[in-house]
């Protein structure tokens, strides 16, 4: 039988192919595949890299840490930071945005002061091929004008809190809370979290309920307003963060009651400033909401730059802290 030449060179060819094709690695479908672009694109490494980040302010000890850990790390890794600060204003964060687009800097960072109020100064940051980073807070816009969000579940921190307070007044309780920022994420979501919880506890009320805007200063205010009006029918204070509870302590020892005794309090963050009021029996119980941010954000940035693909949101990671831990836990916190 006489075979063709072109018979035969199909046959040669087809061979080859079929021993290529088996020792090429399978490809799995669950291993990320780096978007193509990434193959393209020059890989960037972080002395490469320059960052804009937006930051909201200085308003308490968590934001002073989270700050220093964005800046700490840019140094150690060799990153190029361009940090604004926008001192709790919104104007100013989005006037930031603006500044590091004309930059032309690699990507944005931002920790949005409140949740709405976004899409335009994000638009203009796609627009110009700067991906942005939710870091701590999120931002209520499409979800194609970020590219991940880092930060912490707000909502279990005010379920934690809810749980915890319940622990500690028997189910039994008059509350004043007191609010973060109007409208940011962690105010929004602990205030949903914990009414979620006491729902559970019909006689666990929710006497009064005020912004003290994060800040130690106007949590003193708010809760010596509380009890002018309320006085000893307060028995708990819920503060969603470390800073508003520390003024409401000061509050409570000026009107003449114990704090932590006669009226319990529970608060959001686990910053040194609680973990100092537990050992000196004044707090009764803090959760953890994680500022020292810096090495994640920093790798998942160079992982957006060199078009990996990264998770749309990156949980942190905390704890619970209670007044008999803390001494021990205290010279481990770093902030
Ligand atoms: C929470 C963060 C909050 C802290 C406050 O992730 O945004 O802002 O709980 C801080 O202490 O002011």
């Amino acid at each position: 039988m006489k075979i063709s030449r072109s018979f035969l060179f199909f046959a040669v060819f087809t061979v080859i192919l079929g021993y290529l094709g088996c020792t090429q690695q399978p490809v799995s479908l669950s291993t990320p595949q780096p978007d193509l672009n990434s193959e393209t694109k020059p890989q960037k490494t972080y002395e490469d890299l320059i960052v804009g980040f937006a930051q909201l302010g200085a308003e308490s000890e968590w934001r002073v840490a989270n700050t220093v850990s964005i800046k700490e790390t840019a140094e150690q890794l060799g990153v190029e930071l361009r940090f604004l600060d926008a001192q709790q204003k919104q104007d100013n964060q989005i006037e930031a945005v603006r500044k590091l687009i004309i930059q032309k800097v690699d990507i944005i960072g931002i920790s949005p002061i409140v949740e709405t109020g976004w899409e335009e100064v994000f638009q203009e940051a796609k627009d110009a091929g700067i991906p942005i980073i939710l870091v701590d807070r999120r931002a209520t816009v499409p979800e194609d004008l970020y590219i991940s969000y880092l930060g912490s579940d707000f909502l279990e921190e005010g379920r934690k809190s809810a749980r915890i307070m319940a622990e500690l007044v028997n189910g039994k309780a008059n509350i004043v809370e007191l609010v973060g920022t109007i409208d940011s994420a962690p105010a929004n979501d602990r205030y949903i979290g914990f009414r979620e919880v006491l729902k559970d506890y019909p006689e666990m009320q929710i006497i009064d309920s005020q912004s003290g805007d994060f800040t130690r200063a106007r949590g003193k205010e708010v809760m010596a307003v509380f009890l002018r009006n309320y006085g000893n029918k307060i028995t708990a204070v819920y503060a969603h963060n470390d800073d508003m509870a520390l003024g409401a302590i000061e509050a409570i020892e000026e009107y003449g009651l114990n704090p932590g005794v006669d009226i319990k309090i529970v608060s959001v963050d686990a910053a040194r400033g609680a973990f100092e009021a537990m050992i000196a029996g004044k707090l009764n119980a803090t959760v953890e909401c994680n500022p020292l941010l810096g090495p994640q954000f920093f790798e998942l940035a160079l992982k957006v730059v060199n078009g990996l693909p990264t998770p749309k949101w990156v949980p942190s990671i905390e704890g619970i802290f209670f007044p008999e831990d803390a001494s021990k836990i205290l010279p481990t916190r770093k902030y």
